[in-house]
């Protein structure tokens, strides 16, 4: 099967190879990329962040956070693609160049990376982190932030799969990310949270049913988003806040970090819509990223031209 380029079909990483890529895309493009790590996983794992764009003070910034959730293979794959497609394409796409003249990527291309790997070994649909909690094993990242933690209740349960941990950023990962975010406020302008299934693209609030101050332009921002990813293929997505789409949720990571003062904070729900769910073959990998791609670039453009 050839679905790309190069001629080989896009296949899904085990963690190794993913930390192999990030160390060798950084290697081979000195000038556009630099590897770092922002903390250990629970298991000791490091959590590797790519920054991505032409080194140059104050820039602007943009984190691009993959894999939260474990089973969601597809969040991983397209933080790859982001950085493929990014250092394959400087200098001859106008618009990449531009971008990345201008701002950096922060790129997390697995943030739960006990829980991928647990994926990939022992569950295929393995969701939460690895830390034991009694009985049960494994807290759900997405609902460890300090935002509204556990307010409604209903994450207590620490055999759940939105088991909400001990306290907010109770886990490292949580931790070593809020803090990754928090020495860089200044910089960073919109934070995106790669997810699957449901062809969603959502924003704040999770945690309360009432609009977010700047609604109309990010919902007016979502749109455009979904236009530029619609006109590739016609993929439907919805799009909303996350308490109206999804219901609501506490602790999550777009929530915290608009709070946090990042005023572009989104969380997409990547393919499929309802036949493949997490199980996303592997031949829709390219297309998804492709589509995918167009929406991120119209919220980097317009972050682009924010005046501050
Ligand atoms: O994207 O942050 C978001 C919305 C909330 C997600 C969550 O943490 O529950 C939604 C689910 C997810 O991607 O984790 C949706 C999927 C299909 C699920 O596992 O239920
Ligand atoms: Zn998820």
């Amino acid at each position: 099967e050839k679905n790309n380029r190069s001629g080989r079909i896009f296949r899904y990483q085990p963690w190794e190879k993913i930390a192999t890529w990030a160390f060798s895309v950084a290697l081979r493009n000195p000038k556009l990329v630099s590897m770092m790590e922002i903390g250990k996983t629970y298991e000791g794992r490091p959590i590797i962040l790519l920054k991505v764009g032409k080194q140059k003070a104050c820039k602007k910034g943009i984190i691009l956070e993959c894999g939260i959730h474990a089973r969601e293979w597809i969040s991983p794959a397209f933080c790859q693609w982001f950085v493929n497609e990014a250092v394959k394409t400087y200098g001859k796409d106008k618009n990449m160049t531009r971008l990345l003249d201008r701002v950096t990527f922060h790129v997390i291309p697995v943030f739960n990376i006990d829980g991928y790997v647990w994926s990939w070994t022992q569950d295929r649909l393995w969701r939460k982190n690895r830390k034991p909690n009694g009985e049960c094993i494994g807290t759900d990242l997405n609902r460890n932030f300090n935002i509204s933690w556990n307010k409604f209740e209903k994450d207590e349960d620490p055999c759940m799969q939105a088991y909400a941990g001990t306290g907010p950023e109770s886990e490292v990962e949580t931790q070593a990310f809020s803090t990754y975010i928090r020495k860089n406020l200044d910089s960073i302008k919109a934070h995106i949270s790669f997810h699957s299934y449901g062809q969603m693209l959502l924003y704040p609030y999770g945690h309360a049913e009432e609009n977010i101050p700047n609604h109309e332009i990010v919902e007016k921002l979502a749109v455009s988003a979904l236009e530029a990813l619609s006109g590739l293929f016609g993929t439907k997505y919805i799009h909303g806040s996350i308490s109206k789409i999804i219901g609501l949720v506490s602790g999550s990571s777009i929530d915290w970090s608009y709070e946090e003062g990042i005023k572009y904070s989104f969380g997409f729900e990547l393919r499929d819509g309802k036949i493949y769910n997490f199980l996303l073959p592997e031949s829709l990998i390219k297309p998804t990223c492709q589509e995918t791609m167009l929406a991120v670039k119209v919220i980097a453009n317009h972050v682009l031209k924010l005046e501050t």
